[in-house]
């Protein structure tokens, strides 16, 4: 017998198969999860349900049904096994900012880098998109954990979504099905996610459904939770990754004295064997899993993963910080990855990886922009056709999914509940000009303001224009589910009360000379920038005093074997860090009385530094 919910369920909706499972009892003894799983059935409609166990065999069966309706291309079983190609709808590539709301009670709460509507206004607009929205669909439940099963300091959630594509990449990204339910007990996210593309009755499904006209991410901080329409692709679908383990962590962290970030996290070995922890915040595309997965160049360093895009960072009681990757799995950006720029990526996506919107060979293998030199004979881009020269042959935001237990250099406290010790904290972006290769903060409040001014030239991470610098406040801009002026208070808190913070420094691996050629070569050779800071960290590294911060001193920054222009990698413009400022400032205006005081005195202390200089270079 079911219990009476799912009884009742299955009268409202009528889907036509529910199977009586040993597993029923753990569905049915959390009473709100019910509420949630009938109330979704009532208003989506769909014509089945799947709960969702996390199993294997449920993996392979999904990526059986997806071969067989066409979304998944089975890769080469030899090349590339377990692997399968999906491409996706042309219209639906990338994270849409657009269409992402933070919908508080209050529009103050959301800020000025959101969008926002009045929570009851867009439950009215939301309603009516998924009523019947999953007719002729399967709607699956999906109960997920961020972060290691059973630790306190994890979120669970429970996305029900009418995209099998999304289920399969929930079971690389998160700890999902079962073992995530039995740590629900009335406490859990609900996500719902429909393509929104009901399918009339005998209607022929598309390979990849989704919704042009009506887009829709949504996230409601005081309810804790989040509705996403209309999109079937990546941060826009898979709702424990930006949408739960950013932004609404964000909010609960704020709440609870923690930080919940855009940031990889890595282990670095030095050759005498000592250990340290690094945090990155970058913007997308700006490089996190290749410096997350960084193969040295220096003999005798080491570098090990422990996350390549979300960090949730605690203070432990020593006063120092703490950190986690709440993912189980990577979704990196494939285009630029090779066993030349990165081998150890490349290792980890050997296997068992979905690949999305990449070319594909003849032979049943993936291809992108710079995987080789040049493209193999007969390649069908990510479009399906015939690849022409000049034309992209991956989409630029294309993407591979992938368990992070594959990864060769995975760090041994990659599930450590209470997360890994940071001795330090990177913030970079992609910036032509001005921004020297690496300098360290004077102070945890400078290295706030040097967070707060990050900005960066726009990628195809989300979509829109692509190169134009733009503020992206700590990596931040799209992700913080909060008043950003509220968001630097509780950054500067986070470092008022001890001494214990770790050193923050400030990276650039994108600065280029007057021809547009890249200066530095990164990828294996940014270990040299780390070394340098790994070495500041023990207050070894010698540095020097700049208006900027603390830069390398003359010959420590290890160059051995490269033939470099150091002088430009770290040639300071005093006239265009003083117009950085004014910009700055004006976009700090944005934050009105929100703006914490403290950095605008910071930004002062820094005006007037380079004020100070300049000066004393013109006399
Ligand atoms: C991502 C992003 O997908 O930042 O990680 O856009
Ligand atoms: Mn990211």
């Amino acid at each position: 017998m079911h219990d009476p919910l799912v009884r009742s369920a299955i009268f409202t909706c009528s889907f036509s198969t529910w199977k009586v499972r040993e597993d029923s009892k753990l569905w049915t003894s959390c009473s709100s999860l019910m509420q949630f799983i009938e109330e979704a059935i009532n208003l989506c409609t769909p014509e089945e349900v799947q709960f969702c166990d996390g199993s294997e065999e449920e993996y392979q069966h999904l990526c059986e049904r997806l071969v067989k309706k066409g979304t998944f291309i089975p890769l080469d079983s030899v090349k590339r096994p377990g692997s399968y190609l999906c491409r996706s709808d042309p219209s639906d590539v990338a994270r849409v900012e657009e269409c992402t709301f933070i919908c508080s009670r209050l529009q103050e709460d959301a800020g000025p880098t959101n969008n926002w509507k009045d929570p009851e206004e867009m439950k009215v607009l939301l309603l009516k998109l998924f009523a019947g929205c999953m007719q002729g669909r399967t709607l699956y439940v999906v109960p997920f954990c961020m972060g290691s099963l059973g630790s306190s300091f994890s979120l669970v959630g429970v996305e029900i979504t009418d995209s099998p594509y999304v289920v399969c990449s929930m079971h690389i990204m998160t700890r999902m099905g079962i073992s995530a339910l039995q740590h629900i007990q009335s406490n859990f996210i609900p996500c719902l996610h429909s393509v929104g593309k009901p399918l009339q009755p005998g209607e022929k499904d598309v390979l990849w459904p989704c919704n042009q006209e009506h887009r829709y991410i949504v996230h409601f901080p005081e309810e804790r939770s989040i509705w996403s329409f209309g999109s079937g692709y990546g941060g826009n679908a898979l709702l424990g990754k930006k949408s739960m383990a950013l932004r609404i962590a964000s909010v609960l962290a704020k709440e609870q004295g923690w930080l919940a970030e855009h940031m990889l996290l890595i282990g670095i070995t030095n050759p005498e064997g000592k250990k340290k922890y690094f945090a990155g915040a970058f913007p997308s595309q700006c490089g996190k899993t290749n410096l997350a997965l960084l193969c040295p160049s220096l003999p005798g360093w080491k570098v090990e993963c422990v996350g390549d895009d979300i960090a949730w960072i605690r203070k432990g009681k020593d006063g120092c910080l703490y950190a986690v990757n709440p993912e189980s799995g990577f979704f990196g950006v494939a285009p630029g990855t090779s066993y030349a720029s990165n081998k150890y990526a490349m290792q980890t996506i050997s296997h068992d990886t979905i690949f999305t919107n990449v070319a594909l060979t003849q032979d049943h293998d993936v291809w992108w922009e710079g995987l080789t030199k040049t493209p193999p004979i007969g390649l069908i881009d990510w479009k399906g056709g015939a690849y022409h020269t000049g034309q992209p042959a991956a989409h630029p935001n294309a993407r591979f999914t992938v368990k992070v237990e594959q990864c060769p250099i995975l760090d041994t406290h990659f599930k450590d509940p209470e997360g890994i010790p940071l001795s330090g904290i990177l913030f970079g972006g992609r910036r032509a000009s001005m921004v020297p290769l690496v300098y360290e903060a004077f102070s945890w409040s400078h290295g706030v303001l040097i967070g707060a001014c990050l900005s960066s030239e726009t990628t195809s991470a989300a979509a829109g224009h692509v190169g134009k610098v733009r503020h992206d406040p700590f990596a931040m801009l799209p992700f913080c589910g909060y008043h950003m002026g509220d968001y630097f208070a509780h950054w500067l808190r986070m470092g008022h009360d001890s001494q214990t913070m770790p050193p923050i420094f400030c990276v650039n691996w994108f600065r280029k000379d007057g021809e547009g050629n890249f200066l530095w070569p990164g990828f294996g050779d940014n270990i040299r920038v780390l070394k340098w800071i790994f070495e500041r960290t023990e207050e070894r590294g010698p540095a020097v005093s700049s208006p900027i911060g603390y830069l390398p001193a003359p010959g420590s920054l290890d160059l051995t074997g490269l033939s470099i222009a150091e002088d430009e990698l770290f040639a300071l413009t005093l006239s265009e860090w003083q117009q950085e400022i004014r910009e700055c400032r004006e976009y700090f205006a944005l934050f009105g009385e929100k703006m914490p005081k403290e950095l605008l005195q910071e930004l002062d202390h820094l005006e007037k530094r380079i004020y100070e200089s300049s000066s004393t270079a013109s006399k």
